[in-house]
C-alpha cells in the first residue's frame, strides 16, 4: 500500500474515534497551580557539564532574562556536582571531592560559588535569580553521599534540632545507607537511603527543606526513576516537598525503559519526569523519542495531575547551540551536530507531546538559527495551550512487537532478542517458568521462548555468595529468598538490571550480563506468578523478540487542538535515507467536526517551516517533507 492511502485511512480513524471536545486554557484557575504549563527554561548540562561557576551561571541566567524570558523560558537550573571541587584528579564519578556540612548535606564549591561562602549555600544566587524575573532550580541526586557516609556523618533532625536520637541513640549516615544500591552510573558517589527507618527520612527532610530555604523554585532529582527506580525515596520527598512553604516544581530523572505503567507510579507524585536516557545532539536521539511520547499520550499522561499541580513527560533538554559532550570535564567547546531540519523535528515532537522545554546550549553564544527554532511562537503556543494532543495513526496495521514467540519475518531476517524491564503490574512481567531439569542447577526461562525453539532463552540461578564484608548478616537479610542469574555458558555473568547511564538511541539493550558482584542491580526475585524482580529499582524483567526492518513507521504524524479552534498537524520522516522527499497526504472530508458539531469539509492554512499557504484540494493535504524533516501545519477547518 502506498503512503497516501494509509494516510487516509489513517485520518479517518483519528476523526471518526478519537477527537474529543476542546478545552480552553483558563488562566485565573491555572496560576494558582503548581507546574499548570509545561516549565520552560535552561539547564546547564548540555553545555557545561558539571564545572559551571556561578559567575558563568549568573552570565547566562542573564542572558534568558534579557532574551527567553518573554517567550516563557523562566527556570534557570544548575545541573550536576555543584558540591565537587574542579582540582586534578576530580572528574563525574571520582570519589573524595566533594564538600559536605557537619550533617552530611551537599554544600556548593566554593571556589566555583562564592557566594555560598558562610554556609549560606544557593541563597544569593537564587536571590540574584529571581532579581532577573527568573526562578531557580538545582540537581541533586539520589539518597545520601558515599562521603558522608564514610564521614558517618550524624543525621540533622530539623522537626526537634540538633542531631537525630531515636532509642536512646544519635543516628548516623551509615545508619542509615545501603551500600548495595549505589547510583549505578555513578558508584562512587550516592546511594539510597531506608525510608523505613526514621533517621532515613529525616535525613531526606533535612536535605529538602533546605533546598526551600535557600530559595529554590525546581529541583531535579536524578538518579531515583527509570531503571534507578527508588520509589520509597521519590515518595518521601514528595511528601517532604508539598509540607515545605515554598512551591517546588519537582523533576525526575533520568528515565531509561519508562512505560506508561510506571509512569502512572510517579506521575501524582511529582510535576515532570524524564520518559527517556539522556537525549544529546543525534538523530538516533531524536528518533528514540517518537514511540515512548507516543505511549504517554495515548495513556493521558500528559499534564496529568501532579503534586499541588499538574505532571509532564519529560523529553530532556534540547542540545542546540554551544554544546559539551557527556560527562566531559570541560564546558561549550563545539556546536551541536544537529542539522537544521533535525531541530526542527525535534522542537516540534517536543512541542506537540507537552514536554518542558529547557534548553541546553550556551544562552550567551545562542546562534540566530538556534534562537528562531526555540522562540518559534507556534510550537510555543502549541506548547504551553494546545489540548488533544497525540500521534495520529498513521498505519493501523502496523505489527507490534511480539511479546513472546519469536517469529521470522517474512525476509527470513531472525529477530532480536531485547531484554526489558518494566512495572511489575504489567501481565507482560509474569513470564518467566522454573525448568525442571533434574539437573543440580535450577533454570528458569521465558515462556513465550520455549515453543518450537532450540535456542529459549533461559538463565540459571545462582545461591547469592557468602561475603566476608562489613554488615554482613544485614546483607543477607536483604537478599533472603533472592538470587542472582546467570548465562549457562557465561558463568561470570550475572543478569544485571541496570548498568551505567545510557543515551536514549543506545537503549535497546536494557538488562544485560555484566561481571557478578554483590549489588542490588544484580539480586533478583521469582515471585510465585512467575514475574523476575530487580532488588535496585523493583521493576521486572521482560524478553521481547523485535522484528528489524519494520520500516512502515518511518512516518509519524501528530495532531493537536489550539485553544481558538485551530488544528495543529505535523507530518514527519524519519527516515535515514538522506536527499530525496516524500509526499504525505491527509484527507479531512470525513472529519466529523467535533469543534462544532458540523462535518468539515475543507481546511486552510499555512505550513510553517516553508511559509505556503495550504488549502485541502479535493478534501486532501499534501505536503513533501524530507528524510529527519517535518511539515507543521496550523490549519482552520469549516
Ligand atoms: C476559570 O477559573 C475561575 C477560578 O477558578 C472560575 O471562577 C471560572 O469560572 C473559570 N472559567 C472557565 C471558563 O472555566
Ligand atoms: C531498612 O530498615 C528496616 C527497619 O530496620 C529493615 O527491616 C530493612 O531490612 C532495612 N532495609 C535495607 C535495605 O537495609
Ligand atoms: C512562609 O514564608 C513566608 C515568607 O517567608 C512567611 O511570610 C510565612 O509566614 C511562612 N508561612 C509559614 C506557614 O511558615
Ligand atoms: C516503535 O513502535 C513500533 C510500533 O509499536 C514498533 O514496531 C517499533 O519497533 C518501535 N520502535 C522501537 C525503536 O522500539
Ligand atoms: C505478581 O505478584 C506481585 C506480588 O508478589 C505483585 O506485586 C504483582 O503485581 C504481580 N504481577 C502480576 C502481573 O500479576
Ligand atoms: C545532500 O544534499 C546536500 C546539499 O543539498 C549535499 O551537500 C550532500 O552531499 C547531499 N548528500 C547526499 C548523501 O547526497
Ligand atoms: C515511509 C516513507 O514514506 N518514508 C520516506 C521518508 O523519506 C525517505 C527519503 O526521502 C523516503 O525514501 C521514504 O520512502
Amino acid at each position: 500500500m502506498e503512503c497516501s492511502t494509509l494516510c487516509l485511512i489513517s485520518f479517518l480513524l483519528l476523526f471518526g474515534s478519537c477527537f474529543q471536545s476542546v478545552s480552553s486554557h483558563n488562566s485565573s484557575q491555572s496560576d494558582q497551580q503548581q507546574a499548570n504549563l509545561p516549565p520552560r527554561g535552561w539547564n546547564s548540562y548540555d553545555s557545561f557539564s558539571w564545572i559551571i561557576s556561578e559567575q558563568v551561571f549568573l552570565q547566562n541566567a542573564e542572558q534568558i532574562a534579557q532574551r527567553l524570558r518573554v517567550h516563557g523560558y523562566e527556570y534557570a537550573v544548575v545541573d550536576w556536582l555543584w558540591y565537587r571541587k574542579k582540582v586534578p584528579g576530580a572528574n563525574s564519578n571520582s570519589l573524595g571531592f566533594d564538600l559536605i556540612d557537619e550533617w552530611g548535606r551537599m554544600v556548593p564549591d566554593p571556589e566555583r560559588w562564592p557566594s555560598s561562602i558562610g554556609g549560606k549555600g544557593f541563597t544569593e544566587v537564587a536571590n540574584k535569580v529571581h532579581s532577573l524575573g527568573l526562578k531557580f532550580g538545582i540537581h541533586v541526586m539520589r539518597g545520601i553521599s558515599t562521603q558522608a557516609v564514610n564521614a558517618n556523618t550524624p543525621i540533622l533532625d530539623t522537626i526537634k534540632g540538633g542531631a537525630y536520637e531515636e532509642a536512646g541513640r544519635v543516628w548516623h549516615a551509615k545508619d542509615i545507607a545501603i551500600p548495595t544500591r549505589t547510583c549505578a552510573w555513578m558508584s562512587n558517589g550516592f546511594m539510597s537511603v531506608n525510608t523505613t527507618l526514621g533517621a532515613g527520612r529525616a535525613f531526606l527532610r533535612s536535605l529538602y527543606e533546605q533546598y526551600a530555604a535557600w530559595g529554590l523554585d525546581l529541583v531535579k532529582h536524578d538518579c531515583v526513576f527509570g531503571t534507578d527506580l527508588d520509589l520509597n525515596e521519590i515518595t518521601y520527598v514528595s511528601e517532604v516537598l508539598s509540607q515545605v512553604n515554598r512551591s517546588l516544581v519537582y523533576s525526575l530523572s533520568p528515565g531509561t525503559s519508562v512505560t506508561p505503567a510506571l509512569a502512572k507510579e510517579v506521575s501524582g507524585l511529582v510535576n515532570m519526569y524524564r520518559i527517556t536516557g539522556d537525549d544529546w545532539d543525534s538523530w538516533g536521539d531524536v528518533k528514540s523519542h517518537f514511540n515512548i511520547s507516543r505511549d504517554l499520550s495515548a495513556a493521558n499522561m500528559i499534564g496529568a495531575k501532579g503534586l499541588k499541580g499538574k505532571s509532564w513527560p519529560d523529553l530532556d533538554m534540547l542540545p542546540f547551540g554551544w554544546l559539551t559532550d557527556p560527562g566531559a570535564n570541560d564546558g561549550p567547546h563545539r556546536g551541536s551536530k544537529l542539522t537544521l531540519v533535525e531541530k526542527r523535528t525535534q522542537m516540534t515532537l517536543w512541542a506537540f507531546a507537552k514536554s518542558p522545554l529547557m534548553y541546553g546550549g550556551d544562552v550567551r553564544e545562542i546562534d540566530s538559527a538556534t534562537y528562531d527554532i526555540i522562540t518559534n511562537p507556534t510550537l510555543l503556543e502549541i506548547n504551553h495551550f494546545s489540548s488533544n494532543n497525540m500521534e495520529f495513526p498513521y498505519n493501523p496495521s502496523l505489527k507490534k512487537r511480539h511479546k513472546g514467540k519469536p517469529k521470522r519475518s517474512k525476509k527470513g531476517k531472525k529477530p532480536t532478542l531485547s531484554l526489558g524491564l518494566t512495572s511489575c503490574t504489567e501481565s507482560e512481567a509474569s513470564g518467566w517458568i522454573v525448568e525442571n531439569l533434574n539437573q543440580p542447577l535450577e533454570r528458569i526461562c521465558w515462556k513465550g521462548s520455549l515453543e518450537n525453539n532450540p535456542n529459549p532463552f533461559c538463565v540459571q540461578k545462582r545461591e547469592l555468595q557468602q561475603h566476608t564484608l562489613d554488615g554482613e548478616s544485614k546483607y543477607q537479610e536483604e537478599f533472603r529468598g533472592k538470587h542472582q542469574f546467570f548465562a549457562a555458558n557465561q558463568m561470570r555473568f550475572c543478569l544485571d538490571g541496570s548498568s551505567k547511564q545510557k543515551t536514549t538511541s543506545q537503549e535497546i539493550q536494557r538488562v544485560s550480563f555484566s561481571p557478578c558482584k554483590m549489588h542490588s542491580n544484580q539480586i533478583w526475585e521469582l515471585t510465585p506468578n512467575g514475574t523476575l524482580l530487580n532488588s535496585y529499582n523493583g521493576l521486572c524483567a521482560t524478553v521481547n523478540y523485535i522484528e528489524e526492518n519494520v520500516d512502515s513507521n518511518e512516518v509519524r504524524s501528530w495532531i493537536a487542538t489550539g485553544r481558538n479552534g485551530e488544528v495543529y498537524m505535523s507530518f514527519f520522516n524519519l527516515s535515514d535515507q538522506q536527499n530525496t522527499t516524500i509526499t504525505i497526504y491527509a484527507k479531512t472530508s470525513f472529519v466529523s467536526n467535533v469543534l462544532s458539531d458540523k462535518r468539515i469539509s475543507s481546511c486552510q492554512g499555512k505550513e510553517v517551516w516553508s511559509g505556503k499557504d495550504v488549502v485541502t484540494t479535493q478534501g486532501v493535504i499534501k505536503m513533501d517533507v524530507e528524510a529527519h524533516g517535518c511539515a507543521l501545519f496550523v490549519l482552520n477547518c469549516k
